[in-house]
C-alpha cells in the first residue's frame, strides 16, 4: 500500500517515521506534487492541487476532528473519508471549557487593584449549555457534570446523555437556549450550522450570558456578539476560534474586555495518539473491516 502525508505546518518527519513504525510494510512518503499515486492519504487542510493528482484515493485521513476545510474542496468521489476521533482532543476540550467556565464564574480574573470580597455565587444560576453531543461535546457535557453546574446539550438529532437534559432539532433549540448561561459550541460546521451564533440565537440565552466558542470560527456571527456584550446582555465569551485566523490585528476582540482570545489551541491534535488511531484503521480496512469515523460527506460530518 502506498500512502500520502501532508501537513501544511509543522515537520512532515517526525509524522512519516511514526507512520512507518506504525505500518512497516507501506510505502509512506511525504506529498509532493506530480508524486505517484498512492492508495491512501493522511493530512490535513490540503490543496486542491493533491486531489487533481490523486484521483485514485481510496481512502483520506483527516488530521482533525473538523471536515470542513477538506469538505470544501473537489474531493476524489469514492474515497472513503475518515475523521480524527478524539485521539486525546476531548480531554483537551474539557479542560479548556472547565477552565473558562470556572474562571468566569468564580470571578477569578483580578479586574482592579484593590482587595474586593466577591460573594460566593450559586452555581444553579450559570446552566451550561452544549451544542454538539458527539465524542468531544459528551465529554465536554461529562466535565461539567463533574463541577455540579447544570448542564442541557442540543444536537441536530436525539442524543441521551446521563445527567444531561438533551434538546434536538431545530425545533428544540429555541427551548435549549433559553435554558443555558454558559453556552459552549462544538458544533461541526455545516451550512446548516454556519452562523448559527447569532444576534437572535444568543439573544435567546439567560441574561449574563457567556460564550465558549472552540468548534469554528464561522459559527459565530462576530459583530452580533459584540452589540450583546457592549448591551449587557452577554457578559463575557471565551473565543478559540475566528473568521479569520490568525485573527487580524486591531480586530476588537483582541483588546476587549469582556472577550479572552486563544490562538485555536482548545484541542491539540496529539500526534502520537492521532498516528496510533490511524494506523490501527488503515489495518483494520485491508482486512476489510469497517472503521469508525467515516464521515458522510451529505451531512457534512
Ligand atoms: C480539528 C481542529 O478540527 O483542530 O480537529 O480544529
Amino acid at each position: 500500500m502506498r500512502i500520502l502525508f501532508y501537513a501544511p505546518t509543522g515537520k512532515p518527519d517526525p509524522w512519516l517515521a511514526g507512520l512507518r513504525a506504525q505500518l512497516p510494510a507501506a510505502e509512506i512518503e511525504a506529498w509532493q506534487p506530480g508524486a505517484p499515486p498512492a492508495d491512501a492519504a493522511v493530512l490535513w487542510s490540503p490543496p486542491q492541487q493533491l486531489f487533481d493528482e490523486q484521483p485514485q484515493l481510496k481512502a483520506v485521513f483527516n488530521l482533525g476532528a473538523g471536515m470542513d476545510a477538506l469538505l470544501k474542496l473537489q474531493l476524489p468521489k469514492d474515497a472513503l473519508l475518515v475523521r480524527l476521533e478524539d485521539a486525546g482532543m476531548a480531554v483537551q476540550m474539557a479542560e479548556y471549557v472547565c477552565h473558562y467556565l470556572v474562571r468566569h464564574v468564580r470571578e477569578f480574573d483580578q479586574l482592579e487593584n484593590r482587595w474586593v470580597f466577591r460573594k460566593p455565587l450559586d452555581r444553579a444560576e450559570f446552566p451550561v449549555g452544549v451544542m454538539g453531543l458527539g465524542q468531544l461535546g459528551s465529554r465536554v457535557a461529562q466535565a461539567v457534570l463533574q463541577f455540579d453546574f447544570p448542564v442541557v446539550g442540543w444536537s441536530r438529532t436525539p442524543r441521551d446523555l446521563p445527567g444531561v437534559k438533551t434538546f434536538a432539532g431545530e425545533a428544540g433549540l429555541p427551548e435549549f437556549l433559553s435554558q443555558t448561561r454558559v453556552l459552549v459550541c462544538l458544533l461541526p460546521l455545516t451550512p446548516d450550522t454556519r452562523d448559527i451564533l447569532n444576534r437572535d440565537t444568543l439573544g435567546r440565552l439567560k441574561p449574563g450570558g457567556y460564550l465558549i466558542n472552540v468548534a469554528r470560527g464561522a459559527h459565530l456571527v462576530e459583530e452580533d456578539l459584540l452589540a450583546l456584550l457592549d448591551s449587557g446582555h452577554m457578559a463575557g465569551a471565551a473565543l478559540d476560534v475566528f473568521r479569520t485566523e490568525p485573527l487580524p490585528a486591531g480586530h476588537p476582540f483582541w483588546n476587549h474586555p469582556k472577550v479572552t482570545v486563544t490562538p485555536h489551541i482548545s484541542g491539540r491534535t496529539l500526534r502520537e495518539e492521532s498516528i496510533r488511531q490511524i494506523a490501527g484503521k488503515i489495518r483494520a480496512l485491508e482486512r476489510g473491516e469497517p472503521v469508525a469515523g467515516v464521515v458522510e460527506r451529505e451531512r457534512g460530518y
